[in-house]
């Protein structure tokens, strides 16, 4: 398995629609695993393609265990109450913002073995499943913000964005992610 680069803010991949799946291939299955890894490392819930310069609509999210590979995925139906919570993006790193979402979703995918099925998820995992869901169609949290937020957001990402050239996110370079040496001596 592999540690992919992730794109950043900038990169028009972020805002391209993604291309529905038609097949499972060997080559899909790799690149699942690949960013199930690519999340981990990044302390993410949730990972979608175009993160990773993908144009398949495939997203995975881990959310406390309730672990999911969507394929495809359609919201078919939403609540009409909503809720506020913070939201950060691996694709703008350090920038955070409120984002007013239905409080719960049902979700329809294909898993990893091309089977359908559905999720009915609130809290957390309907959360992340939206901000999944939004990456496959060029969206990200912070469209939701206000003009006045947003500018905000953007200030923070203008000092934050030289440490990303070319767009490009590699987490082994990433001094906030702390990693664990095998050999290192606690
Ligand atoms: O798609 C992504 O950029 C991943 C993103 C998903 C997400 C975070 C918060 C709310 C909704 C969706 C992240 O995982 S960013 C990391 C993060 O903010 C977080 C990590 C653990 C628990 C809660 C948030
Ligand atoms: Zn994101």
């Amino acid at each position: 398995m592999s540690v992919l680069p992730i794109r950043v803010l900038g990169d028009p991949v972020l805002r391209e629609e993604t291309k529905p799946v038609d097949e499972i291939t060997d080559e899909l299955r790799a690149l699942v695993a690949n960013m199930f890894e690519t999340m981990y490392l990044a302390k993410g819930i949730g990972l979608a393609a175009p993160q990773v310069g993908r144009t398949e609509r495939i997203a995975v999210v881990d959310v406390d265990g309730q672990k999911f590979t969507i394929i495809n995925p359609e919201i078919v139906s939403s609540s009409s109450k909503t809720a506020k919570s913070e939201e950060g993006c691996l694709s703008i790193p350090d920038v955070y913002g409120d984002v007013e979402r239905p409080m719960s979703v049902k979700v329809r995918a294909l898993d990893i073995d091309g089977r359908d099925f559905e999720i009915e998820a609130d809290e957390l995992l309907g959360r992340c499943l939206q901000h999944e869901i939004d990456h496959l169609h060029g969206k990200l949290f912070l469209d939701y913000m206000s003009v006045l937020k947003r500018r905000s957001a953007l200030n923070k990402w203008a000092k934050e964005k030289d440490k990303y050239p070319g767009f490009i996110r590699h987490l082994e370079d990433d001094p906030s992610l702390e990693h664990e040496h095998p050999d290192e001596e606690l």
